[in-house]
């Protein structure tokens, strides 16, 4: 029997994620007086300030905002839960404030994160901790992409046996590890619960390190043969004190 063989790989899943990416709609927003707008951000600051407040807490989650480059979103705000249900109260909170009614959807995305155990489970319980319920790092850049592993008539990866899985995801994290210090990947897998299989999340200093780490994978099989890649976005980490000066201009 190939049972064995064709055997998907197992999962351990952790914190449950949503992205959340919002344009904000300027002619709208600038034409209210600037004590509606400030009342307006005030709300939206506690709002987020809330979020936050999980972090000190044991496996309560983490949550950060971003201010996104390109127009295909201004403001991003990352939630990690343990329970699903914690992510539809977010994102209905996020909605409830006042200053949603001035921010466009943007792209969102539903997903939880994942470790694949294609090298099996690492034997010290607290590295398996700490990458199932990690704190978002505290990086100035977040990159965010969705991805697929390809299903082609020719490469189809859901049909490779697992032992060459294994051994391209072997090849996959020595490309990745290099870059273990620049770079924090968050694999979030998304099975079943999103449009695409996985969304991946890098988080570093300067924007320099994903495009460098993300050029080097292309070349990797595990990428060049069967990865599929969604809209990519950047964010740069966005304190009470950013969101003000962009919300305000000041
Ligand atoms: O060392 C380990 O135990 C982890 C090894 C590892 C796995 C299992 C790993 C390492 N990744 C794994 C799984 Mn990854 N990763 C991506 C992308 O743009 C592209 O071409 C692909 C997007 C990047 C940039 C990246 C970075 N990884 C996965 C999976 C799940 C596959 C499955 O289960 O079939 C996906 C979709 C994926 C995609 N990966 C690393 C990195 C980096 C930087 C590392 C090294 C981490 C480190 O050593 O600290």
């Amino acid at each position: 029997m190939a049972a064995p063989e064709v055997e998907a790989p197992e999962t351990i899943e952790g914190y449950w994620v949503l992205h959340d990416f919002r344009r904000i709609d300027w002619p709208r927003w600038r034409s209210l007086p600037e004590a509606a707008r400030s009342r307006l951000l005030e709300e939206l600051l506690g709002f987020l300030g809330e979020c936050a407040s999980v972090e000190g807490v044991e496996r309560g989650g983490s949550s950060r905002a971003y201010r996104v480059i390109t127009q295909k979103a201004d403001l991003a705000v990352i939630h990690f839960r343990p329970d699903p249900a914690q992510l539809f109260d977010l994102q209905a909170g996020l909605w409830r404030c006042g200053i949603a009614d001035f921010l466009l959807p943007a792209y969102s995305y539903f997903s939880v994160i994942e470790l694949s155990l294609y090298r099996g489970p690492s034997s010290r319980p607290e590295v398996m901790e700490r990458r199932l319920y990690p704190r978002i790092p505290d990086r100035r850049y977040m990159c965010f992409y969705p991805m697929n592993k390809r299903r082609g008539e020719r490469y189809n990866w859901y049909d490779l046996p697992a032992s060459e899985r294994r051994e391209m995801m072997k090849g996959h994290g020595r490309v990745g590890h290099k870059y273990a210090e620049q770079v924090t990947q968050i694999i979030t897998g998304s099975q079943g619960l999103d449009d695409w299989e996985w969304g991946v999340t890098l988080f570093a200093d300067h924007p320099i390190h994903f495009k460098k780490l993300v050029y080097e994978m292309r070349f990797d099989p595990a990428s060049s043969r069967y990865a599929e890649f969604g809209p990519f976005y950047i964010g740069m980490t966005a304190s009470p004190q950013d969101i003000t000066a962009l919300l305000l201009g000041s």
